[in-house]
């Protein structure tokens, strides 16, 4: 089934409290009910008078702006990718499965030599993104893993990669229990990420049709 207008933020599939106590519960209320569903509303309400578009998915929308109307393509540009981003970001997270494994840890070896290596260059990578942004893993059309960062809400470009792993480095993301400790907030997220989730998506996710946000 097609994921199109009116876009839908994802449903927590735990507890606010879960990913407790490296990521407090207070900070998960206001980052999904707050913050994701702005996206989500502000997303709609772009869209909401383009039924033309209303047939387009997510990423559709997302990996074609320059066709849409100049006086919405910031707007779905920022909260679409907002969406997007979000709706990976807490599919990921878990208060279980937090040893990798699989295929994607093959890649992950392949590419960074060790699972330590790749904790080392994805918080190096959440450090330097200026800002506010993503660090993400992701897996290319070679089948193989590597390590970008995007500014804002931007999603990289989906007709070439899979999103396997963002991590949220906006302040709202950390900054009621981290405060400017950024770095800090990275190691622990690695005490949160749900790798049977990660797993799922790198074996889901072979061709650009498969390239969906809610697999
Ligand atoms: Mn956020």
């Amino acid at each position: 089934m097609k994921n199109t207008y009116p876009f839908k933020k994802i449903e927590l599939p735990y507890a606010y409290d879960a990913l407790e106590p490296y990521i407090d519960k207070e900070t998960m209320m206001l980052h999904h009910q707050k913050h994701h569903q702005a996206y989500e509303n502000n997303l709609n309400d772009a869209l909401k008078d383009y039924p033309e578009l209303h047939d387009r998915t997510l990423e559709e929308l997302l990996t074609n702006l320059e066709d849409l109307p100049e006086a919405i393509r910031t707007k779905v540009r920022n909260n679409g990718g907002g969406v997007y981003n979000h709706n990976v970001y807490f599919a990921v997270m878990g208060p279980t499965n937090h040893e990798v494994k699989g295929n994607v840890k093959v890649a992950i070896e392949k590419k960074f030599g060790s699972f330590e290596n790749f904790k080392k260059e994805f918080k190096a990578a959440g450090l330097g993104r200026f800002g506010s942004g993503w660090a993400m893993l992701v897996k290319t059309r070679e089948g193989d893993v590597e390590i970008i960062t995007t500014p804002n809400q931007d999603v990289p470009n989906l007709n070439e990669v899979v999103v396997l792993l963002p991590m949220d480095v906006w302040e709202h993301a950390y900054y009621l229990k981290y405060q400017n400790k950024r770095g800090d907030y990275i190691d622990n997220f690695f005490n949160v990420v749900n790798w049977d989730e990660v797993e799922r998506r790198f074996n889901t996710s072979n061709t650009i049709n498969d390239f969906r946000y809610d697999i």
